[in-house]
């Protein structure tokens, strides 16, 4: 310790500052660090009680959390793993720069996997555990560093020349590889997309979550499996990245590791270039229950920190914003030393043994593989929290003038001769000048020490990664008895499909074979639907069981939660549930276990609130059935604008695996359902369910003779009219909890107006959609052969009269089917935004109740010159309909 005569009140600081510093080193090396904690409390609590302001902080200084002195050895070959890391290098940015340049803009990213690199060689060469290992992890990729995941698979042989030339060019003959991380392209290798930002932590938090519930139900044995997820620290931003990041520090899921690859940047420039992300996402993580592990610096900085008894260099590390830290990356030894180190002359001092170059390629933690060992080391090895390994590394790295750093490093694509030498000799790849601009792949011969290493370590860690595959067998047949009430109706007495959904989910839950693979997922709406008793009945799933006595004890219906309960409770959260239903509807693959998932949700909030998601779900191969509640934009009564859904139907057509159906009735359902679960877990169809239910309660009728098929292909006939040779006919077509209208209007249009009406059941304009088109796209290619007629033609070929059809969701739905029926169909929807009102006026201000319906028909059939306009002009009147009345789609 240096003893001077203070000079002034700063020298004073210094000093005293020096004092209690030392102080507690001592305490420090007598009495070790829990001493050191209890004295820190102490002194907090007595500076609180004498009216010091401690401000709060959830935030550790700006180094690594792992001190030089609790670092291990990294285990194998460092030499080796840093050749075969250059090698995955090179092939990741060759196989970008050569898309290109086949093929002007295919795109492709580079900088990403650069910045990467070794948090992914570290994790394949030492952590990543394949299926081969009972304890198989489930790892999430970064969706734009897929070129290195490639690149890595390519050295392993598992993926040829070939398609890595075929890169983003899917199509092309030998087979490409997908632009990024989709079980649907590349159905063997990737296991869950990841790509749009912020959908891969959400899915991986309630991967995690799920992986739980299935050993705690006796589904899977317990392990030791991860659930890895490497997302950027721009995709940070998102809402659903760190939105549900409490649920698995509450639910203390050690078995989930979050890396986040802090390179400081996103698209476009700074991720925070006015502060800092690592430290925000810190106290983010930490303030949530998190074990956060930063690793900021490499191994050339330890000395350092040694050396920074006073704490200058600490300082001066977190005060530096992101911005700046990013022209430093990109700037010379010398300017670091001017600008970082030449703030205070003893920063300098302690670098003045470090030449320009030196200081130059001082790493940072990300990239260097035994720091970030040690993180995953100590991620792994944590118990009873989940942790976050914070990375920081920068932005394409390696590739120098191309883009190390710089703003544009991220849509980097292409990278001239002399750029490409310099990474070449940069990473020691043995590629000749002469080849150079030929960027050829690289790979050693199959007994070089390299590609022996990387498949020894695979083969140690239990193969493959990523490797998607089926691991359970398909289901031998669907029991027929949990189905069977529906069909014949409930006589008279009133139900819901609701009510009717909820009915068979329970069946289902009992039933011998399936009970326990059925998983009911609710964002606390179990109450809404009606499905309360289901508590009791198979309870609600938590880890920790019932650690308190329910308020509601004493009921029949209380509420359950239990470590082997099986409904899944997650409260309002869809983008959650969502994510439970894809990690259930894919367990088939992942974990070989044929879990059925049921998430029924408030339609609205469905598809278009958490469509991305559903289109992650597609994309997965997941299967389970998605329920629409409390569906139809005025079969909602009271609710308004913001709940009535006109519009989920609709919006189930572009997801091209999804099979939507829109119920009337109990004996729909039961058929729908069943013949879902056989497409889906017997047939092992890669296709998921969507089924809107209703909260309408009305009488459910018998299923009619021969309606079975139709109901699955999307039509049948429910009734014919009695009155076949009526002079005029019509042909009503109705779904969902319209069809109830429908059937009221066809008799009084019989019964009032002398029309034959037969009335038709749509259960799926969709389907009817995709027959047509289907259909039609077979006969253009097939021009001399019998052309095909889709089945809503074969349906109404000879039906006479008008057609028009009624439906709670907006016109564009019966209007998808127009073309491929005999003449015009009318169509009445609900076009426009919601009221908050009774079923009826909102039906009568959409314009949708079966007064409606009628009015329309005698329109239709005066257009045919079957009536007169005045027959019509009087059915306005008698049924009070004013022509001056607004229209619903525009108020
Ligand atoms: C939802 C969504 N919005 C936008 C994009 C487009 N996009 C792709 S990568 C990217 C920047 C990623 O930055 P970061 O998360 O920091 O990852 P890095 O490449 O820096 O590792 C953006 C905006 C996307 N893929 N998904
Ligand atoms: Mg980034």
């Amino acid at each position: 310790m240096r003893h001077i005569a203070p000079k002034d009140a700063a020298d004073l600081d210094a000093i005293e500052t020096r004092e209690w510093l030392d102080s507690l080193d001592y305490v420090l090396q007598s009495g070790g660090p829990v001493k050191v904690q209890r004295l820190l409390r102490e002194l907090t609590l007595h500076a609180t009680e004498n009216g010091v302001k401690i401000p709060f902080t959830a935030n550790t200084p700006y180094i690594n959390t792992i001190s030089a002195d609790d670092q291990v050895l990294m285990p194998g070959s460092p030499d080796l793993e840093r050749r075969i890391k250059s090698l995955v290098r090179w092939n990741a940015a060759a196989m970008v720069v050569r898309a290109n340049k086949a093929e002007e803009g295919i795109g492709g990213h580079i900088s990403t996997f650069a910045s990467a690199a070794t948090l992914y060689e570290v994790g394949f060469n030492h952590f990543f555990r394949g299926h081969g290992s009972p304890d198989a992890d489930v790892i999430f990729f970064q969706g734009h560093a897929a070129p290195g995941i490639y690149a890595r698979a390519y050295l392993e042989g598992r993926i040829g020349e070939t398609q890595l030339e075929n890169f983003r060019r899917e199509m092309r003959t030998g087979g490409g590889l997908s632009s990024y991380p989709h079980p649907w392209l590349m159905p063997d290798f990737w296991e869950y997309p990841t790509v749009s930002m912020g959908l891969g932590p959400i899915m991986a938090i309630y991967q995690s979550r799920f992986m739980r519930y299935l050993e705690d139900r006796g589904l899977k044995p317990r392990s030791n499996a991860k659930v890895w997820a490497f997302l950027g620290d721009g995709e940070c931003d998102e809402p659903e990245a760190l939105g549900a990041i409490t649920l698995p520090a509450r639910e203390k899921l050690d078995n989930l590791v979050f890396v986040i690859n802090c390179n400081l940047q996103r698209l476009d420039g700074p991720v925070r270039g006015n502060g800092q992300i690592i430290q925000e996402l810190e106290a983010a993580f930490r303030g949530a229950g998190w074990n956060v592990i930063k690793c900021l610096w490499g191994r050339e900085w330890d000395p350092l920190l040694a050396k920074d008894r006073d704490g200058l260099l600490v300082k001066r590390m977190g005060e530096v914003v992101d911005g700046q830290y990013q022209k430093y990356a990109v700037e010379s030894g010398a300017y670091l030393r001017e600008h970082f180190w030449g703030v205070d002359p003893r920063l300098l001092d302690m670098v003045k043994h470090l030449s320009d170059d030196q200081l130059k390629k001082m790493t940072l933690g990300g990239h260097d593989p035994v720091k970030v060992y040690n993180a995953y080391k100590a991620a792994v090895e944590h118990k009873g929290a989940p942790t976050v390994v914070l990375a920081r590394t920068i932005k394409g790295y390696g590739l120098g003038e191309a883009g190390e750093g710089k703003n544009i490093t991220h849509q980097q694509k292409k990278m001239n001769e002399e750029e490409l030498r310099a990474f070449r000799t940069r990473f020691g790849i043995p590629v000749s000048d002469t080849e150079i601009s030929k960027t050829p792949f690289y790979r050693p011969s199959e007994d070089s020490t390299e590609i022996k290493y990387m498949l020894e370590r695979r083969e140690a860690l239990g193969g493959w990664v990523p490797k998607r595959e089926i691991r359970s067998k398909p289901l031998v047949s669907v029991p027929a008895e949990p189905f069977e009430e529906f069909y014949v109706g409930t006589e008279g007495r009133k139900a819901s499909t609701t009510m009717v959904f909820v009915r068979l989910l329970s069946k289902l839950l009992r039933d011998k074979e399936l009970g326990n693979l059925i998983v009911p997922i609710v964002p606390d709406e179990a109450r809404t639907f009606g499905m309360e008793a289901l508590f009791r009945q198979v309870g609600i799933y938590s880890h920790a069981g019932q650690v308190y006595e329910p308020v509601d004890m004493d009921t029949l219906l209380y509420y359950k939660e239990a470590s082997d309960g099986q409904i899944l409770e997650e409260g309002i959260n869809e983008a959650g549930s969502m994510s439970s239903f894809i990690a259930a509807g894919t367990a088939y693959a992942t974990h070989g276990v044929n879990t059925i998932p049921f998430f029924i949700f408030y339609s609205m909030f469905g598809f278009q609130r958490i469509g991305d998601l559903i289109w992650a779900a597609g994309d997965s191969r997941t299967r389970g059935f998605l329920l629409g509640g409390t569906a139809g934009r005025t079969t909602l009564a009271g609710e308004g604008l913001q709940h009535q859904d006109g519009n989920s139907q609709l919006l189930a057509y572009p997801v091209p695996n999804v099979v939507a159906y829109d119920p009337a009735f109990a004996y729909e359902i039961a058929v729908i359902i069943k013949d879902g679960i056989r497409r889906m877990y017997v047939d092992q169809e890669s296709i998921f369910y969507y089924l809107t239910v209703m909260n309408e309660q009305y009488a459910m009728p018998h299923m009619p003779e021969g309606a079975h098929d139709g109901i699955l292909k999307g039509l049948y006939r429910f009734s014919k009219t009695a009155h076949p040779e009526a002079p005029a006919r019509a042909q009503l077509l109705g779904s969902g909890a319209i069809l109830p209208e429908v059937i009221k209007a066809a008799d009084i249009l019989e019964s009032k107006y002398n029309v034959g009406v037969d009335v038709w059941s749509v259960t799926s304009y969709n389907e009817l959609y995709r027959d047509g088109h289907a259909c039609e796209r077979w006969n253009m290619l097939h021009p001399t052969e019998n052309s095909r007629v889709p089945y809503v033609s074969q349906c109404f070929h000879d039906a006479p009269g008008v057609f028009v059809a009624a439906s709670d969701y907006v016109k564009a739905l019966p209007d998808s089917i127009d073309r491929w029926l005999p003449r015009r169909l009318t169509t009445l929807g609900t076009d426009g935004f919601g009221r908050s009102e009774s079923r009826a006026s909102l039906r009568e201000f959409f314009e949708v109740d079966y007064r409606y319906i009628v009015v329309a028909t005698l329109e239709a059939l005066m257009r045919d010159g079957k009536i007169a306009p005045a027959v019509v002009e009087q059915a306005l009147k008698t049924h009070n309909i004013s022509s001056d009345k607004s229209n619903p789609a525009t108020t």
